[in-house]
């Protein structure tokens, strides 16, 4: 297979070999991480341009260096299109497209909205939280810089209905009085009540920081609700449902931006990625389109439909079900570990990854669930009726996941399966 996007990259043979086949990989494989998506041709050619050749640390008509007449036009519509995706005022809203990644975007906006020491409150790492919210071990052990730089603190689901329980929320604000409150994370499988969270930050005259880095693509084609009527901040990343390169995307109200931009740079980053600026703005420009509201729309009913699907057999989906494109499985009454669950369905070519569930027995390297997602499979066509198929792939799979001989003959039923859906950027 042609690697278009860079074709003079001939001369290094053993790195292309490498790159055909992780290209063959990610057309042969089903593709559950929620996380993960396809990137189109567009925008893996503006990932792969001469634009990653320039310097240009600075805003956009305020850069350091000279040379730069081209990177602050291509900076200055990612801009534009950023806040128009989201349909936001720029009187209201300004919005950084600097950031390398998500985690990075966290951090810049605690260096720029918060005093070191001061205390975040967001969801439990187990329960759906991320990393960069500020994780400590239960030993009390920073693990992310941002719980060794500010304190922390989690509010929880409740356990019985595996969902937000505001009141207990509300109740842990009063008595943690955070300076920021978070909401989002990587696994909370549920529209979030964001005008809840807002008030509950305003009595304890917190900041509210919506993290939206999953359900970015969903929230901009309108699938999901939106968090910007009533967050200080928004962030989110740019490789997941918004099918963009890796990046992210800080939205802060207008009287935040410039505290953000200067923790961004200089305060953490140097010369911004100009190439991967320019992927997001192509990002941006699809996910503008009608098509791309099908696409979310696709994405949320085909996660239904796999939830439905894998509960006929007997799997417990944490909340019994999703209001996104993801769900995490507690495999605790079938009696196999998330990690062995993810081993074995790799073996038969179906890629997710473990998960740790709500209530958690277990270690955080063995967790007791897996979690999917359906934005890949989406992008590659994949609709209501083929989710019963997957489901059917997945059970067999776990039923007989010690079983080597039938995981292969599995992963050969999922390799045909797969190729009949072109993958956007390689076959698509
Ligand atoms: N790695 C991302 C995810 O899979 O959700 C979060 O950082």
């Amino acid at each position: 297979m042609d690697i278009r996007i860079i074709p003079n990259f001939k001369m290094d043979t053993e790195m292309i070999s490498l790159i055909q086949k992780e290209q063959e990989r990610q057309r042969c494989q089903l593709r559950l991480i929620p996380s993960e998506n396809y990137a189109s041709r567009e925008v893996l050619s503006a990932v792969g341009s001469v634009l990653m050749n320039k310097y240009s640390e600075g805003q956009a008509f305020r850069r350091y260096y000279q040379g730069n007449f081209i990177i602050d036009q291509i900076e200055a519509l990612v801009k534009k299109r950023a806040l128009k995706a989201f349909g936001l005022d720029s009187d209201k809203w300004g919005v950084n497209v600097q950031a390398v990644a998500g985690s990075i975007a966290n951090l810049a906006v605690y260096l720029g909205l918060l005093k070191p020491g001061d205390k975040l409150l967001s969801l439990y790492l187990y329960e759906g939280g991320h990393l960069s919210h500020g994780w400590r071990l239960p030993s009390g052990k920073a693990v992310s810089f941002t719980a060794a730089f500010f304190q922390t603190s989690y509010y929880h689901v409740d356990l019985q209905t595996q969902l937000l329980d505001y009141e207990a929320v509300e109740k842990r604000a009063l008595e943690e009085r955070p300076a920021m409150i978070i909401t989002g994370g990587t696994s909370y499988p549920r529209e979030i009540d964001y005008g809840k969270m807002r008030r509950i930050a305003d009595e304890v005259g917190a900041l509210y920081l919506a993290d939206i880095a999953h359900e970015a693509g969903l929230v901009a084609a309108g699938v999901n609700q939106s968090p910007f009527p009533y967050a200080h901040v928004v962030t989110m990343t740019t490789r997941k449902t918004l099918r963009g390169p890796v990046g992210a995307l800080i939205f802060a109200r207008r009287e935040f931006i410039d505290r953000i931009n200067q923790a961004v740079f200089p305060g953490l980053q140097g010369g911004p990625q100009n190439h991967s600026i320019a992927g997001i703005g192509v990002a941006l420009h699809e996910a503008m389109r009608p098509e791309f509201k099908e696409y979310a729309v696709g994405v949320v009913a085909n996660a239904q439909k796999l939830a439905k699907g894998l509960m006929s057999k007997g799997y417990e989906i944490v909340s019994g079900g999703t209001d996104k494109h993801l769900m995490v499985v507690d495999l605790r009454n079938k009696g196999i570990g998330g990690k062995e669950a993810a081993l074995a369905l790799e073996k038969a070519n179906i890629i997710v990854n473990k998960q740790a569930v709500p209530g958690e027995t277990s270690r955080f390297w063995a967790p007791s669930g897996i979690r999917l997602g359906t934005p890949a499979l989406t992008s590659r066509g994949m609709r209501e009726k083929e989710m019963e198929q997957v489901a059917l792939f997945i059970d067999e799979a776990l039923r007989n996941y010690q079983n080597v001989a039938v995981l292969r003959r599995i992963g050969r039923e999922v390799r045909d399966f797969a190729f009949q859906f072109p993958a956007p950027g390689i076959s698509g």
